[in-house]
């Protein structure tokens, strides 16, 4: 099939589609296809979900409008039927990779080991002339370096003759699945600029918002950079917030004058920066220079961001050290155990690393997160016999937290503020000894 025949499938709905990965980017994405009027077939390893799914029932945890109602519509309109036999994508003209793209926790490099298995599966099976697109999030330079070949080498086929290849990175964010796949913009990375074109058409089907045509690696930097570059700025903000404690100054009134100037946006400084992509993403930019470049920044941010569990372990401490207790043999009450405030998503979560230390440290651990079904129940029962509160997580209900009813719980009243949540005035004039994140000792 030649790419201009597969333009006018794209125009016509008459394109078979396949997703490759049902997860909370690959299974929103199938069903807006099919809801767009092409016969989808989703591959999914786990054959639970692949029940789930063509029983017409949302496998995603967490809550995302509109998604149970659409699965069961286009399930049930036949348009969208899963599968864990790959054969079932030997029809497919265009094929979506939304595999994990995770990296080492140690060496911090990806390995590819799922988008690996993908190629391999879907290279054996491709027919001829297939358009396959990349939506995971990948270092620079992996289109070209692993995706191509493997697909080539499985196939038999040539890049660009057998097979097309595109990369569009994915932009979706947990709580807002739909809304961010039909609504912002995309980057269309193509293996030739007429596979961006039909790319561009293809995901018009969906997206209402600019589609920008680029080459793969253009696509691939876009994606990591934009989360870098996110990744950067708040590890500025908490590097300004450890002088702001140590100069006797106020973030937050420093960063709301700073970004009184022109052109200046300071992120907020917290306890710490988790998730699935933000911690992730730098590396994989960092990786897609092959060794050809000395980066110091991006490795750095990751470095300030990743501390900043661990200053919260340290201002609890000092503050325990003033009333002769230290953590070895203390409880120590963590609220907040999910990566973003109002959320129940808990990975990477910094609160998992400040517990970690804690816990080293000797200190007894209770944890409280009204979002994390393991963690609800009463903060204040959570709180009687603390040493010391550390807020992690802006959660909405902690901000109407009774302090006075938590200094009275608390065995020795100290709070760490890891989010800006409260007000020091309050909090001390509760009773409670309180240090914050970016508050001078003096404030
Ligand atoms: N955080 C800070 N300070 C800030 C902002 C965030 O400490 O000023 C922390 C959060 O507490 C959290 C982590 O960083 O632990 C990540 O927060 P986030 O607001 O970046 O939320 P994420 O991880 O869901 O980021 C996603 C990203 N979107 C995609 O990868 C498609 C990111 O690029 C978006 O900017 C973000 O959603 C968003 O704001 O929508």
């Amino acid at each position: 099939m030649t790419l201009a025949t597969l333009h006018d499938k794209i125009k016509d709905r008459s394109a078979r589609l396949g997703v490759v990965g049902l997860g909370y980017v690959g299974l929103p994405l199938a069903c807006v296809l099919a809801e767009a009027g092409f016969s989808v077939t989703g591959l999914e390893i786990r054959s639970d979900r692949v029940a789930t799914i063509n029983a017409g029932r949302n496998p995603i945890e967490g809550h995302e409008p509109g998604l149970a109602e659409l699965i069961t519509a286009v399930v049930g309109q036949g348009q969208l039927k899963a599968s864990a036999d790959f054969s079932s994508l030997a029809d497919a003209d265009i094929i979506f990779f939304n595999v994990e793209t995770p990296v080492d926790d140690t060496d911090h490099q990806p390995r590819y080991v799922s988008l690996r298995a993908a190629c391999q599966s879907v290279g054996q099976v491709m027919k001829p002339g297939a358009l396959i697109i990349v939506e995971s999030t990948i270092a620079p330079g992996t289109m070209e370096r692993v995706v191509a070949p493997l697909l080539a080498e499985a196939s038999g086929r040539k890049l660009n003759e057998g097979f097309y290849l595109g990369h569009c990175p994915e932009r979706v964010m947990p709580g807002k699945l739909l809304a961010n796949l039909r609504g912002l913009s995309r980057v269309c990375g193509g293996s030739t600029p007429e596979t961006a074109t039909a790319m561009v058409t293809l995901y018009r089907s969906i997206v209402q918002a600019d589609l920008d045509p680029a080459d793969c690696v253009t696509a691939e930097l876009v994606k990591t950079a934009e989360n870098a570059y996110r990744d950067v700025n708040i590890a500025f903000a908490n590097e300004l917030a450890l002088v702001c404690e140590a100069s006797g100054g106020d973030f937050l009134r420093v960063r709301e004058l700073v970004n009184k100037s022109p052109g200046r946006n300071v992120l907020l400084a917290g306890a710490g920066v988790g998730g699935h992509c933000i911690p992730k993403d730098p590396w994989l930019l960092a990786y897609g220079a092959h060794g050809q470049a000395t980066l110091n920044l991006i490795p750095a941010a990751r470095t300030v961001n990743e501390a900043m569990p661990t200053h919260m372990l340290e201002l609890a401490q000092g503050l325990l050290k003033a009333v002769g207790r230290d953590l070895r043999g203390a409880r120590v009450l963590v609220l907040g155990f999910a990566y973003l405030e109002d959320s129940d998503d808990t990975r990477h979560s910094p609160s998992e690393a400040l517990i970690v230390a804690l816990r080293a440290a000797g200190a007894d651990v209770v944890i409280h997160d009204p979002w994390v079904a393991e963690h609800q129940g009463d903060v204040l029962q959570k709180a009687t016999g603390a040493d010391a509160a550390i807020l992690m997580v802006a959660h909405r209900a902690y901000r109407t937290l009774d302090l006075g009813a938590l200094r009275t719980a608390l065995r020795t009243p100290i709070l760490v503020d890891g989010r800006r949540v409260f007000a020091p005035d309050q909090a001390r004039a509760a009773g409670l000894t309180f240090r914050a994140v970016g508050l001078g000792i003096a404030q």
